[in-house]
């Protein structure tokens, strides 16, 4: 497989303006009939031929105005068609068969326990018919969908259904009309025995809007909370962007089979059911965010990615960077926004800058690619919205909106480029943000290096910061990025924020500093007392810092930092500071002990009553094994997991008390509702739990049976369970764990919990227990979800995925072969543990690279060969 290169783009030679598709649907024969009208562009010389993408096509017919072109006329291979002579303007006529129930890969249009769906982004429309598949072609749709009555009584398409009827046979159709101009990513089709919830928004201009939500029948009373979210975005959007939704229906389907979380095609998105369905009894806490924020986010995408759309798919970031920073800020202000933070922050900084630090880093606009589906990653997503937040923050949000409302006015129906959204924020700040662009280009996580000093003589204080981004593959040169460093001085007498006066100016007791230079030394006078600084607030740029802070230091922040986020971050910071010393010594094999500092400052937590509970309960949660191996220069898991165990039980077994207070205290017997408040209570009281259980005395096993057989909300009955099933404690874990999978087995999302429960366990007998339920009837390698929660969360499992005896790694490039041939999306993700190879000692690596050497021998998809050739390089 060949790169494409960013700069090899070339505007399209030829435009569709309409586009009229027919589907008669069959699952081993649906024939798709298009009518295109076409137009060549402006300066396109008449000669050049007309090029169609199409992938597992077999082609029926083929006319231009009616005519039937002639063998000769066309050339037709793997993937693309191409018609030599075409007029200037003219309509294409297309037929086509393809098979949706063969269709394992999920991409195009497939099979869905019985129903038909689409994916379409990025490249999966020409997999339904010829078509100029890239995202600067934009057109209207008018679609027709043939279907059985009894089989696919629903039929759903992009827009407005416009007429409907029946036929011969026992089929009938809808038609649906879309009048937005789209790119074909966009296209999505639904059909099948589904049922609908409806509910009505009006919009500010006072236009109403129907909703739907459409899920199989047993799902009905799963949909409440999605369609609250959907209202809520709808508010928020036009409150706060002035952004109206602009047809007369929204439609959310659900399906089972879904490669990601959910698609925002035009009025008609796709979600996998895992990320709209919930109900008390079955989807926890964290699951009715994680909706909220989907639903919200594909709602979003309405103007930032549907109206305003990428020129090329080296543009991603362009709508999902900007989507993913309005999907925060929403869930931000609907719930808890430091604990938003907080977790947002703490998953960028395991994840992203792991993937920063890998084989496959690349830039939030990459410059090439070979797969392009393997590029929706935690850098173009979270780290692109990272880079908008740090604009929004430069320009400040009245200039920020002003500039969103321009790039949203003036771009409207158009496909553009990262340029065109940074240059309004330009225009509209007045600033310049040349050297700003450096963090779309470059990759890898800068590393600031800070030192301080008082000198109380002068009363000043001398802040230093050097920047260094770490060489990546294909850049090894990199230049200072301009980075926002927001701070604060925390006087250590009075416990408050001093005032920050540099160079005369008096900038408050919270700033902003600049740097944009490799080194540079920012000096505050005027400082009365000596300060501990408070820097990176809010995480205000991407990168990792380091500072000398000593442990009485961070405790210090930890009760007086007025950040909220840095108050949590001086814990994790203090934290690691006792892992590390635990760490080294299971390495040297010397005797553990406790840094009772860390004690003090959680018995402080624990008392003080921090007024959040949602916040409380983050401070108490260790940093986890993922985000400690990411500080390590070699990855050493057993000691990793060593370390953090005797933490856990060494905070337990001194604050055991305060634990058993927090945990009763937040006990309630109130009517399950996802609010902050009861999720934070929840959480505390759960956090508590765990600490209690690290111990596994009799009184926190009677708790958590109790919990667990209260069967109050599937929050607490998961919590309990894990806790239990993670036991050393068989007679108490084998029958929790019995009872929920037999009182579940019918409920595909429930079950998926059962399976990530029992394959995270840290006792040795994972492997054997995962490979065991592979087999359970459960369990299907076609469905992402299942091999998600099976296979893809046991590799999370450290100490039982990184065993010795390299079985874990043997297992996961099994399913990766298999899965190369099934879904090479899917494949090209759930590989990425054996990716990181270099970040092992000698023995793994070695292991981890013998298997991706046995799958790169395999005939590749593209997906599993980009990842895996950069994996090996
Ligand atoms: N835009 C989709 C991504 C789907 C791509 C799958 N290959 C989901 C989202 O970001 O909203
Ligand atoms: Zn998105």
């Amino acid at each position: 497989p060949q790169p494409v290169y960013l700069s090899d783009y070339q505007p399209p030679a030829y435009q569709v303006t309409h586009t009229e598709l027919t589907f008669d649907l069959d699952p081993a024969a649906t024939r798709v009939k298009a009518r295109l009208l076409i137009e060549r562009n402006e300066n396109v010389d008449a000669q050049t031929p007309l090029v169609l993408n199409g992938e597992q096509l077999s082609l029926v017919s083929l006319a231009i105005d009616g005519t039937p072109l002639a063998e000769a006329d066309y050339q037709l291979d793997e993937d693309s068609l191409r018609i030599m002579q075409v007029p200037a303007t003219f309509s294409l006529e297309s037929e086509v068969d393809i098979a949706p129930g063969a269709n394992t890969a999920l991409e195009g249009l497939y099979q869905s326990s019985g129903m038909y769906c689409t994916q379409c982004e990025a490249e999966g429309f020409r997999r339904i018919t010829f078509y100029p598949d890239r995202p600067d072609v934009m057109a209207t749709f008018t679609v027709t969908v043939i279907g059985d009555q009894n089989n696919e009584p629903v039929l759903l398409a992009n827009g407005n259904p416009v007429d409907s009827g029946t036929l011969e046979n026992g089929r009938h159709f809808v038609k649906w009309e879309d009048p937005h101009p789209k790119p074909c990513y966009l296209f999505a089709l639904v059909a099948g025995d589904l049922h609908k919830v409806e509910d009505h928004f009006s919009t500010m201009s006072g236009r109403d809007v129907t909703l739907q939500i459409w899920v199989e029948k047993e799902n009905l009373d799963k949909t409440e909370h999605a369609m609250a979210s959907l209202k809520r975005s709808m508010v928020w959007d036009e409150q706060t962007y002035g952004r109206e939704y602009d047809l007369d229906l929204f439609m959310i389907v659900a399906v089972n089979d879904f490669n990601m979380g959910a698609m925002e095609n035009k009025g008609l998105n796709i979600f996998n059911s895992a990320a709209v369905l919930t109900h008390p009894n079955t989807a926890t806490d964290a699951t009715f965010q994680n909706v909220e924020g989907i639903v919200a986010h594909e709602y979003f995408h309405n103007w930032s990615g549907n109206r305003v759309t990428c020129r090329d798919w080296f543009q991603l970031s362009l709508k999902e960077g900007f989507t993913v920073f309005r999907d925060q800020c929403f869930s931000a202000d609907t719930n808890s926004a430091p604990v938003k933070r907080i977790q947002d922050v703490s998953f960028f900084r395991t994840a992203q800058f792991a993937e920063d630090a890998g084989p496959t880093a690349h830039p939030v606009r990459p410059d090439h690619y070979i797969e392009i589906t393997n590029f929706y990653t935690l850098t173009i997503y979270e780290k692109g919205a990272e880079v908008v937040r740090m604009l929004c923050n430069l320009v400040g949000w009245e200039n920020f909106r002003q500039g969103a409302d321009a790039y949203f006015e003036r771009f409207d129906g158009q496909a553009v480029t990262i340029e065109d959204f940074v240059g309004c924020m330009e225009e509209a700040s007045g600033q310049t943000l040349d050297q700003f662009m450096r963090w779309y280009a470059q990759a890898g996580t800068p590393e600031i290096d800070a030192h301080g000093e008082y000198d109380y003589v002068h009363s000043e204080y001398r802040l230093t910061l050097r920047q260094r981004t770490p060489a990546t593959p294909g850049q090894t040169e990199k230049q200072p990025l301009h980075i926002p460093v927001r701070m604060g001085l925390v006087g250590t007498k009075s416990g408050q924020d001093l005032t920050l006066t540099m160079a005369g100016e008096v900038l408050g007791k919270d700033a902003v500093i600049h740097l944009r230079d490799n080194e540079q030394t920012f000096v505050f006078t005027d400082v009365a007392e000596a300060p501990v600084p408070s820097l990176l607030r809010d995480f205000s740029a991407p990168v990792k810092l380091y500072f000398p802070y000593s442990r009485e230091e961070l405790a210090f922040l930890l009760t007086h930092d007025s950040d909220g986020f840095n108050r949590w971050d001086a814990g994790q910071r203090l934290a690691m500071l006792a892992l590390d010393d635990l760490i080294a010594a299971h390495r040297n094999g010397v005797e553990k002990v406790m840094d009772g500092r860390v004690t003090e400052a959680f018995r402080t937590l624990l008392t003080s009553s921090v007024s959040d509970k949602a916040v409380l309960a983050e401070m108490l949660t260790l940093p986890s094994e993922a985000y400690i191996a990411e500080q390590q220069p070699i990855v050493d898991v057993d000691a990793i997991h060593a370390a953090r165990e005797f933490v856990r039980q060494s905070l337990a077994l001194a604050l055991r008390d305060e634990f058993v207070a927090t945990f009763e205290a937040n006990r309630s017997e109130e009517a399950y509702a996802p609010t902050s408040e009861q999720i934070a209570q929840r959480s505390l009281k759960n956090i508590a739990l765990s600490y209690l259980m690290s111990i596994e005395d009799e009184q926190a096993i009677a708790f958590c049976q109790a919990q667990f057989a209260a069967d109050h909300n599937m929050t607490d009955v998961r919590y309990a369970l894990t806790l239990l099933v993670h036991s050393e404690r068989d007679d108490v874990s084998s029958p929790a764990l019995k009872a929920f999978g037999e009182k579940w087995a019918h409920d595909s999302l429930v079950m998926d919990q059962w399976f990530t429960i029992q394959v995270t366990r840290p006792q040795p007998d994972v492997l054997e227990r995962v490979e065991f339920l592979m087999q359970h009837p459960a369990f299907s390698i076609k469905n992402p979800n299942k091999v998600r929660a099976l296979v893809g969360a046991f590799t999370q499992n450290r100490v039982n995925f990184h065993r010795l005896d390299g079985k874990g790694y043997a297992l996961l490039a099994d399913v990766v072969i298999e899965l190369n041939r099934l879904n090479p999306e899917i494949a090209a993700r759930l590989v990425t543990p054996l990716t990181r190879w270099q970040r092992f000692d000698e023995a793994r690596q070695a292991l981890m690279h013998a298997q991706l050497e046995r799958i790169k021998k395999e005939p590749l998809s593209s997906n599993v060969y980009e990842v895996v050739e950069k994996a090996l390089a």
